[in-house]
């Protein structure tokens, strides 16, 4: 062991060691020992135990500003707020350098890339090998969830990042009380991260479910290196959900509150870049906010649901801040997440204006320096980088809800899928039951967007828009989703949405945003039995009358295409599904295969006359 307390460390902090604290090291010995191995291979020049204090972050800012891995935005409009600018060639998450590491091929599933994962833990030790020397090595114990719930799980991160340290203290439980319940529990996620050189041939981000471990090299980047986000609360997270019986989900999670008062809480699972942020937090249009109707905000990415005695689904939000896209947040699209974003924020590859303010497109002035520093020239593309980001505690929301600190989490009303379709998929429908439901979530296709490296604007299926996040085989996650359907159980409606619908024109036919509360109203009336209905074959859908559209500027042929029905679309939409299904072999539960059937048929017995609806 070549470290010690009398090592210099670059970082003037007053706590700076190499074990965890005395009185917890007995119980530590499982955390002490990996941070000792983890030391061992990689060879920091210093280690330092993150307390997630304000001293702490204070100290690793400076450093930060000093190395120019921070450069301070205009402190008089965005106080406490950062710019920092990745390295150019790594902007996104990177699916195809991200493995799920079974044992056995077949439990990562054809949804997953996989290697062994003993050859896996021996290429990536060899790259980690050393990698840290001449910088601190960071442990980062966090906890995912409130502090004090029982459907919360922690983990450590280790990571030579200093930007990692300060967005992992925005976006989880980070510090002391997470090392105590550790020291509890006994129990945690290893995450072990390394910038690396920041190589592409050289990036990997790897989990092995069955060890809770993930090791991930070669990039800065969020989704890549915040181990506790998608990595833990997501791809590890689904795993052990699947063995405990809950569910982790890619889901928003927000609380809708009528003008007597009752709030439903609803999920909602969409692609990246889908407009979750914006979802999680909209502003009623006008005559709801005059007629007393609130949003509150639990969560915009990640939901964990378990069930409750009551039978419900309870949901907690395991991350503790937003990391959002910043290009097309706006006053007028998201005036709450530009309230939240207004101080104490980290921005990432985003541009700045002349006087140091923060921006992107779909915001009012002018950029001066894009977002990799040159100045602006718009012959090099949008200024911001289409995936810019910003990092912001989430208790900086207006709408924060007081109930996102609940321990037990919130019941959860309605599940809503949704994603980029600008064809075939009306604005909303409901599932009939539960197990058609997981058939809708299963069919999910959605237009690729900028949070993944490749190309954008690319139809694919993204069941429940877990597709880069399921750490398992999506035919036992299908399994899973269904088993849920059980005497006991008070399971809530499903639905599915598409607000992305678009015109002959190339335009979008809905004008979504804050007007997607009519839908949400529709959605929890249903819930509620309130509302009306009208069946087809591919669910149940309002009729014209059952949503309330006014003082909405919308002619009859946008209505008639949001709520139509066209059979032969449809019926080329199952046979595609099937396919699709298809491909899970032998792990596809035959409910889920039954299902496809059922709506097939009923698409194939009718005709469009008798399924047009709503017009
Ligand atoms: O990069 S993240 O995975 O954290 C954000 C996203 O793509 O949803
Ligand atoms: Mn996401």
């Amino acid at each position: 062991m070549r470290m010690g307390l009398g090592l210099p460390s670059p970082v003037p902090f007053s706590v700076a060691r190499v074990r965890a604290p005395k009185d917890m090291a007995s119980q530590l010995t499982a955390l002490n020992d990996w941070v000792d191995e983890v030391a061992r291979l990689t060879q920091p020049d210093a280690i330092h135990w993150c307390d997630g204090s304000e001293a702490e972050i204070r100290a690793l800012t400076a450093q930060m500003e000093a190395d120019g891995t921070l450069i301070r935005l205009n402190p008089e409009t965005h106080p406490n707020c950062w710019l920092h600018r990745s390295n150019p060639g790594d902007v996104a998450r990177v699916e195809k350098l991200t493995l799920v590491c079974t044992p056995n091929r077949e439990d990562a599933g054809p949804n997953n890339h996989w290697e062994d994962p003993a050859a896996a833990h021996a290429r990536l030790d060899a790259l980690f090998e050393g990698c840290m020397k001449g910088r601190t090595m960071y442990v980062i114990p966090y906890c995912m969830g409130p502090i004090d719930s029982p459907i919360s799980r922690c983990g450590v991160e280790i990571t030579d990042s200093p930007y990692v340290v300060a967005n992992m203290r925005i976006m989880t439980r980070m510090g002391t009380p997470a090392l105590a319940r550790i020291e509890r529990e006994g129990t945690f996620v290893k995450g072990l991260h390394s910038t690396g050189d920041l190589d592409p041939d050289r990036r990997w981000i790897v989990h092995f479910p069955e060890e809770l471990t993930i090791k991930s090299i070669g990039s800065g980047y969020g989704g890549n290196a915040l181990l506790g986000k998608k990595c833990h609360a997501l791809r590890i997270g689904s795993f052990q959900a699947k063995r405990e019986g809950w569910l982790a989900e890619h889901m928003l999670i927000v609380g809708i509150e009528n003008p007597q008062g009752e709030v439903h809480y609803i999920a909602a699972a969409f692609p990246s870049a889908c407009g979750k942020t914006n979802l999680a937090m909209l502003i009623p249009p006008e005559g709801y906010r005059k007629a007393g109707w609130k949003v509150w905000t639990i969560g915009d990415d990640i939901c964990w649901m378990t069930p409750g005695e009551d039978g419900r689904l309870w949901a907690i939000n395991p991350e503790a801040g937003f990391f959002g896209v910043a290009p097309g947040t706006s006053e007028h699209t998201n005036p709450n997440a530009m309230a939240t974003v207004s101080r104490d924020t980290i921005f990432t590859n985003v541009a700045v204006t002349a006087d140091n303010q923060p921006w992107w497109e779909g915001l009012p002035g002018e950029p001066v320096t894009d977002w990799q520093g040159r100045p602006y020239d718009p012959a090099n593309g949008p200024a911001a980088h289409p995936n810019a980001r910003f990092t912001v505690s989430a208790r900086q929301c207006p709408t924060w809800s007081e109930h996102a600190e609940a321990a037990r989490g919130v019941p959860i009303s309605a599940i809503v899928f949704g994603g980029r379709r600008p064809s075939l998929v009306p604005l909303v429908f409901e599932a009939r039951d539960w197990a058609h439901g997981v058939l809708v979530g299963a069919a999910m296709g959605s237009e690729t967007t900028a949070a993944a490296a490749g190309a954008v604007g690319v139809m694919r299926r993204d069941p429940m828009a877990m597709k880069p996040f399921c750490g398992y085989n999506y035919g036992d996650y299908f399994a899973h989703w269904l088993s849920f359907d059980r005497a006991g159980m008070q399971l809530p409606k499903i639905f599915h949405v598409n607000w992305f619908r678009k015109g002959a024109d190339g335009k979008f036919l809905w004008p979504g945003f804050g007007d997607n509360l009519r839908v949400l109203e529709w959605i929890i009336d249903r819930c509620t039995g309130k509302a009306g209905a009208e069946e087809t074959p591919i669910g149940l859908l309002p009729r014209m009358e059952d949503l309330d559209l006014a003082g909405l500027d919308l002619d009859a042929a946008a209505l008639a295409t949001l709520f139509e029905v066209d059979a032969d679309g449809w019926r080329g939409e199952l046979e595609a599904i099937g396919e699709y299904l298809d491909g899970y072999g032998e792990r596809l539960p035959q409910r889920l295969r039954e299902e496809q059937q059922r709506v097939a048929t009923a698409l194939g017995a009718s005709n469009e006359a008798a399924i047009a609806v709503a017009g």
